[in-house]
């Protein structure tokens, strides 16, 4: 596996840990990406790790990772609820998504129930914290894996 796995964050992930820490915890976006790099190497892997507030950037880092990653871990924060943009760029590529969370949309308020990237993505890992995004790489590295195989 040559190419890199793209971790994606959207808005706000850059205020982690400065605020609502019973909602996301004290880590800060720091902190998960050096969790990120650690699990990447126990697997063998490696990350291209990214935030923006701009949701044409996240869509301009998928149209790369759709030749130049061979696997993402998306926490798309807000816009994953209302972004179409997002659902389509995810939707024109073959490159697998991992939708990410650190707390879990379903259990909150009514307007985060509803995943535009979810019903583009491959598979979805929320609630867990910063392990969200350990457990999404795992899960992206064996999509990838599995990829690899089918191209032969
Ligand atoms: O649980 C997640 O990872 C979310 O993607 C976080 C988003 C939220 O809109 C999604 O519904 C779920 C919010 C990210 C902003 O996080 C902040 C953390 C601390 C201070 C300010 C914002």
């Amino acid at each position: 596996m040559s190419k890199p796995i793209f971790v994606l964050n959207g808005p706000n992930l850059s205020r982690l840990g400065a605020r609502e820490p019973q909602i996301y915890g004290y880590e800060t976006l720091e902190d998960i990406r050096q969790r990120c790099e650690r699990r990447a190497a126990s697997l063998g892997l490696v990350i291209e790790f990214r935030q923006s507030n701009h949701e044409g950037e996240l869509v301009d880092w998928l149209n790369e990772a759709a030749d130049g990653a061979c696997a993402v871990v998306l926490n798309p924060a807000a816009y994953g609820h209302r972004s179409i943009a997002l659902y389509d760029a995810i939707k024109a590529m073959d490159t697998p998504v991992v939708e990410c969370h650190l707390s879990n949309p379903g259990a909150r308020e009514a307007f985060r129930h509803v995943s535009m990237v979810s019903q583009a993505a491959r598979g979805v890992v929320s609630g867990f914290g910063p392990m969200s995004y350990e457990l999404a790489l795992e899960a992206a590295a064996h999509l990838a894996g599995s990829a690899a195989k089918i191209a032969g």
